[in-house]
């Protein structure tokens, strides 16, 4: 038996599995203080990001942009995710939601809700999502009131609530996207964590990348970057933990680090992304993240959405998906590219003092995407069984 399946097996209460994190996330806090990596969003003209940003990003991989969503829009973005967890079945089986109505999302393709047991890990040690997740985190005991499950991530977002589309159109984030991507950047997929305290489950240590370890033209930008838009303010112990300077390391031995470490899933170089609500995290790919069970007062929600090079996407064979693997064609990255296009419209439609973002792949064609009914339809439906997972 290995030592981190020992220390699982060896389940604290949640109060207990609180107190262990104390020490190590005022460390962690104190690490994250030094290294920096955070501030406002700054330009050095129009859609180019400051060089010593950029500069930052790429030697950490990661970045916190202080106060970025105003308070209107956030308090939009609130609003809807409370409608959305309202709508949501009552448990993982069900189909009626807490006011016995039909739960969201029956009509789609995908499910718009994962649940799992509180304070469990999911993935870890498994083979879920390509193996990626080597270890198993330390699930607590959840207290007594927990209940069988609880939503864990929410998916499809751009279908299901307007102020997520507009997000998605939000020409600062897509600059970056520009910044980190290049003008022809594409989508990757988007999907919202949901930490609620004393019930939130644990996301193990894993790099996200899956596709291009061994490309040959393997480099730190390869398997593109997500932001994180947080809702409400996220501490050390509730938020998403990273490895400093991972994403430059090639594939890692999780499973190593973690016996390395005595078996412990507190990894000693991490450092706490802890933000004020209306922050933006950007965090590449093949950096070692994971968040822990959460055992804190805290509630997160993490709005999350990634974007890739347009070359590393395509002619790739997708990975991460529930589906078959397809090879990305131009009129797959098109169609999922058309999402861009009508979240900036539904933008500039809400916010019509804002200059929106020219998003390159569809100058010309942006009346084909206005944002309406019928682009809901064509465009926005199911746009996630598109999703670009590398
Ligand atoms: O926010 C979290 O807890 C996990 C995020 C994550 O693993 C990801 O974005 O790949």
């Amino acid at each position: 038996m290995s030592e981190a399946t020992a220390v699982s097996m060896e389940a604290p209460t949640a109060a207990e599995h609180a107190a262990a994190m104390a020490r190590y996330v005022d460390e962690g806090a104190a690490r994250a203080r030094a290294l920096g990596n955070r501030g406002p969003m700054r330009f050095e003209r129009p859609g180019r990001l400051a060089q010593d940003i950029l500069d930052d990003y790429w030697r950490q991989g990661f970045y916190v942009f202080e106060n970025v969503i105003g308070a209107e829009e956030l308090a939009e973005l609130r609003a809807a995710m409370v409608d959305t967890l309202d709508r949501a079945p009552v448990n993982k089986d069900a189909k009626v939601d807490a006011h016995g109505r039909p739960a969201l999302g029956l009509d789609f393709e995908r499910p718009c809700f994962l649940f799992v047991p509180p304070l469990t890990d999911p993935w870890g040690g498994t083979k879920h999502l390509g193996g990626r997740h080597q270890s198993k985190m330390t699930e607590p005991i959840p207290d007594a009131d927990a209940g069988e499950d609880a939503v864990y991530m929410v998916y499809g977002m751009c279908q299901t609530m307007e102020p997520a589309l507009r997000l998605y159109g939000h020409p600062h984030l897509l600059a970056i996207a520009e910044n980190l991507n290049g003008p022809d950047f594409t989508p990757f997929n988007d999907a919202i964590f949901v930490k609620q305290p004393g019930l939130g489950g644990s996301v193990a240590w894993h790099q996200d990348g899956l596709t291009h370890w061994n490309s040959p033209d393997w480099d730190e930008g390869i398997h593109g970057f997500n932001f994180q838009v947080q809702l409400y303010p996220t501490t050390p112990a509730s938020c998403l933990w990273v490895v400093p300077g991972t994403h430059k390391r090639g594939k890692l031995d999780i499973k190593a680090m973690v016996a390395e470490n005595g078996g412990s899933d507190r990894l000693p170089d991490a450092v706490p992304l802890a933000c004020e609500a209306g922050d933006v995290t950007i965090v590449n790919r093949q950096m070692l993240h994971a968040s822990f069970a959460n055992t804190s007062r805290d509630l997160r929600i993490s709005m999350t959405f990634g974007f890739h090079r347009r070359k590393s996407v395509l002619g790739a064979k997708g990975a991460l998906t529930n589906m078959e693997p397809v090879v990305y064609d131009e009129e797959r990255i098109f169609d999922r590219s058309a999402v861009i296009a009508v979240a900036i419209d539904a933008r500039r439609q809400h916010f019509p003092d804002e200059t929106p973002y020219v998003y390159q792949p569809f100058v010309g064609l942006e009346d084909e995407y206005r944002w309406s009914p019928e682009t809901y339809e064509r465009v926005i439906r199911d746009y996630n069984t598109n999703d670009l997972g590398i």
